[in-house]
């Protein structure tokens, strides 16, 4: 990691081009929503890489497109308007500073709980403009996403062979479940044009610490994942596709079978990056544990006993790149 003197720069990461350069991975595995054998498919993504794509996904394009464009609306208007959204407490708008312990990135965002609903987020009544068309585009879509992480959470169960198969959608199904959702707005940086071989990040390397995230974007590229061996891959974006990530929740109740994944996101020169995530995580006061269906006979948890509580809280006093399920693995 070099940190360049630029003064523009010079509070940000910079990072050698990862080689080959911008090279697209096209062997993410893709999960086809319609394929009667879609939990077959899921399983082995989980167990592969911790990351697939998901077509067939049946939620409506034209929530993404309205959310989007209400998005960028939003992200478009003066600093001053935006910040009266904020300081990100942890939810409401951000700007540069992620999470509460130092990590800075090229990227303003607005991060929202979504349980018991949108409604309830206080930045949302000081949003500027039209705060209830946006909340209208956000209750739609994550509505929508939300039904679709049970049902791949339910064919998760049914391909592990847990009983019964809503025992992982329910803990996002609870009106208690800890969720959130997160609009990320990557500007382009021009200056980086002229720093060739240099990368900036825009999100830090991570793994997310619920039980799976459903990620969207616009058809800018930035979004990559890390390898076991360390090799970063980028993932051609696809804004009509969803991307799911296996949160460290969901690798600590299959007992490690499912890995959750380090990825990050990098800026671009000239174009405009939109993700928005909903990240699906359970009530706080929930054993995170392994289905004891998952732990092979004469074998034990690869983790000590936690609650989700005890994991977020000791997640919110780590760095972006931190190992957090380090602390829980029995030695
Ligand atoms: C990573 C996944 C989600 O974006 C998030 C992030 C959270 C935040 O931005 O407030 C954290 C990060 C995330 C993990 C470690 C802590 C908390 C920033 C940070 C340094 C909303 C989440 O749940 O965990």
């Amino acid at each position: 990691m070099v940190v360049l003197s630029r003064p523009a720069l010079d509070q940000f990461s910079l990072i050698k081009t990862c080689k080959p350069p911008a090279t697209f991975f096209h062997g993410i595995p893709v999960v086809d929503l319609s394929n009667p054998d879609a939990k077959t498919s899921i399983v082995k993504a989980c167990e592969d890489f911790g990351f697939f794509k998901v077509v067939n996904h049946g939620v409506p394009m034209e929530f993404m497109a309205k959310l989007e464009a209400e998005a960028l609306n939003f992200f478009n208007l003066p600093q001053s308007e935006k910040d009266r959204a904020g300081p990100p407490d942890p939810f409401g708008y951000g700007s540069k500073r992620i999470g509460p312990n130092g990590d800075v990135g090229w990227i303003e965002y607005v991060l929202l709980k979504t349980n018991p609903d949108i409604i309830s987020n206080k930045s949302l009544s000081t949003f500027p403009e039209n705060p209830q068309i946006f909340r209208s585009a956000v209750e739609k879509y994550v509505t929508a996403v939300k039904m679709m992480s049970f049902e791949l959470l339910e064919l998760m169960a049914d391909g592990l062979g847990i009983e019964p198969r809503n025992a992982l959608s329910k803990l996002l199904r609870d009106e208690k479940s800890d969720s959130c959702f997160r609009l990320n707005h990557y500007p382009p940086c021009p200056e980086l044009g002229a720093l060739s071989g240099r990368n900036l990040i825009g999100f830090g390397e991570h793994t997310d610490p619920q039980i799976i995230s459903v990620l969207r974007s616009n058809n800018t590229s930035g979004f990559q994942i890390s390898l076991r061996d360390g090799t970063w891959l980028s993932v051609p974006p696809d804004q009509n596709s969803f991307f799911i990530n296996v949160g460290d929740s969901l690798q600590v109740m299959t007992n490690g079978r499912f890995k959750s994944l380090k990825h990050r996101v990098l800026a671009d020169p000239r174009k405009t990056r939109l993700s928005m995530i909903y990240f699906g995580g359970p009530p706080l006061n929930e054993k995170i544990a392994p289905f004891p269906c998952l732990v092979a006979q004469g074998e034990d948890s690869l983790y000590k006993e936690f609650t989700w509580w005890e994991y977020k809280t000791s997640a919110y006093k780590s760095r972006l790149a931190d190992n957090r399920l380090g602390l829980f693995e029995k030695s």
